[in-house]
């Protein structure tokens, strides 16, 4: 499965074979580039970067690494191989052998997963865009540029498919994903998360934890798909997105690091005297933690939703490892609890499992997201301090859902709006903590050196020294 890296869009789909799709995608190819060049990372057109890029899609092997000025970088199209023999593992076609067209019938919706898929991709490119601005260090900066191109090139993978199987309207969606922006009140960008800001590095490392590991579940759910080429595809994405969760999960360890080596340097746990030293306060990073996790988990989708049914009754989108899961895989019967508001308190009804299932997969992200916060927690814990940071509550904070229209606290008590009103300012960021962290947000380009706020990392990429000149200014 090695890539074809000869023609202008490197793949392993044999595409020269292929002339209308090779044409319709050398139409699209500059288009991107032009979207890169403008809303793309913000004045880093000239810088040579090294990155890692995929030349052949085997476990060991795909990454080779490089200098590569950005805008030369070579997007392409990368699918795992085809299995032989591969069948439906859920929902009412299970058994049968897997699709590698779109039937008819399920073609608007697949369409749908696809784009919504896709204008995630480059959403998170455009509110990543300043952050280059403003890097703690030349490490950083070049995982903020690692992580940006392959969100480009998880574009490319659900452009493929766009072109590839859904004709002109394909064609269509394809050029939108090019012209809605994050946080435009015009045309913004389909899911909530990713029309919020990402405005400093901290929000990033959160973003990049949480909001990229949803990432990770909607494409473990869609890797179960029984449309083979969205199967194929994402099941490569995933090998990609393991270093975006990484680079969030390392990132707040550094910075809860070097807060807890002030806190015992100074010996204080006061907010003011710890800014006052240049490190950001552990209850500024649990209420950024609160943000992030709580936009995210919105993510999901509604907690009863018949798309979510029908979605897995076709056998378009499975759940999180669908055949490590001992059920019968088709859930007509099965029930699943749902919290819902009763006299004041969150409690448990059962519901239809096939209309829960965006529930299911929440719970599962929510399960993953735990292993992050129990290794920062390991940081605070070596340090001899007793704080501890927590998982709000998935009712916390939503807008998306039943708990839209309830208010809950990070500990999971539904309260009234007075309760919320005077308590807010303790459980989300405030203007005066974003204007606090901004604050701090300088630009450190020395190789080895890093900002004040954030502990260097213990290894550097691909075993070169932390000190590496990861970026080459040009
Ligand atoms: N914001 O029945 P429901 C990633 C809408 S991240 C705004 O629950 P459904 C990445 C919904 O459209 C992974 N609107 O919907 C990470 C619907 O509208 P209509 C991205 C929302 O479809 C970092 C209505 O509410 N991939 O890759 O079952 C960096 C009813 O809701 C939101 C996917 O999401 C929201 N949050 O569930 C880079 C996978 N949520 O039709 C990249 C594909 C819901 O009533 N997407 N709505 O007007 C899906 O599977 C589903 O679309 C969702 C939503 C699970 C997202
Ligand atoms: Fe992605
Ligand atoms: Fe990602």
């Amino acid at each position: 499965m090695d890539v074809d890296y000869s023609g202008r869009i490197p793949n392993n789909v044999g595409l020269a074979d292929d002339r209308a799709l090779q044409r319709a995608l050398l139409h699209w190819q500059p288009h991107f580039v032009e979207w890169w060049r403008s809303m793309g990372p913000d004045g880093a057109l000239m810088h040579d970067v090294y990155l890692r890029t995929a030349v052949s899609v085997d476990r060991d092997g795909w990454a080779q690494f490089g200098y590569v000025r950005m805008p030369d970088y070579r997007w392409g199209i990368f699918l795992n191989p085809a299995q032989p023999d591969a069948v439906i593992h859920f929902g009412a076609h299970k058994g049968e052998p897997v699709w590698h067209d779109v039937p008819g019938e399920h073609r608007a919706n697949l369409r749908r997963i696809i784009v919504t898929q896709g204008d995630t991709e480059p959403a998170s490119v455009e509110q990543q865009r300043h952050l280059g601005n403003t890097c703690p260090s030349l490490y950083d900066l070049r995982n903020l540029y690692q992580v940006n191109v392959e969100e480009g090139r998880h574009l490319w993978a659900m452009v493929y498919l766009l072109h590839r199987h859904f004709g002109r309207d394909g064609r269509e969606e394809a050029e939108a994903l090019l012209t809605r922006r994050s946080g435009d009140a015009d045309h913004p960008r389909i899911l909530g998360a990713f029309n919020e800001k990402t405005p400093d590095w901290l929000a990033f490392f959160m973003f990049t934890y949480f909001t990229d590991r949803d990432g990770k579940f909607q494409l473990c759910a869609l890797a179960e798909s029984g449309f083979a080429p969205l199967a194929r595809t994402t099941q490569f994405m995933l090998t990609e997105e393991a270093h975006h969760m990484f680079v969030g999960e390392s990132g707040v360890s550094r910075v809860v690091q070097r807060t807890c080596q002030a806190m015992i340097a100074l010996k204080t746990d006061d907010p003011a005297q710890l800014r006052e030293a240049g490190v950001i306060d552990l209850p500024t990073i649990q209420r950024y933690l609160n943000f992030h996790y709580s936009v995210t988990v919105d993510l999901f989708g509604a907690d009863r939703s018949s798309n979510a049914a029908i979605f897995y009754t076709s056998g378009l989108k499975g759940r999180f490892e669908e055949t490590k899961r001992a059920d019968d895989h088709v859930l007509q019967d099965a029930g699943y609890p749902l919290l819902a508001a009763s006299g004041g308190k969150l409690v448990a009804q059962e519901a239809p499992m096939l209309n829960a299932l965006n529930e299911v997969l929440r719970d599962d992200f929510a399960k993953d997201s735990v292993g992050g916060v129990g290794r920062w927690n390991k940081v605070i814990e070596k340090a001899g301090l007793p704080q501890r940071l927590v998982l709000p509550h998935k009712a916390f904070n939503r807008r998306i859902g039943s708990f839209a229209e309830l208010r809950v606290s990070p500990g999971g008590e539904v309260i009234d709006d007075a309760a919320w009103q005077a308590n807010v300012d303790r459980w989300l960021p405030t203007v005066a903590d974003r204007a606090f962290v901004a604050s701090l947000m300088g630009r450190v380009v020395e190789p080895g050196k890093f900002a004040s706020w954030i502990a260097p990392p213990s290894i550097g990429i691909n075993r070169q020294p932390v000190d590496f000149e990861y970026v080459r200014f040009n």
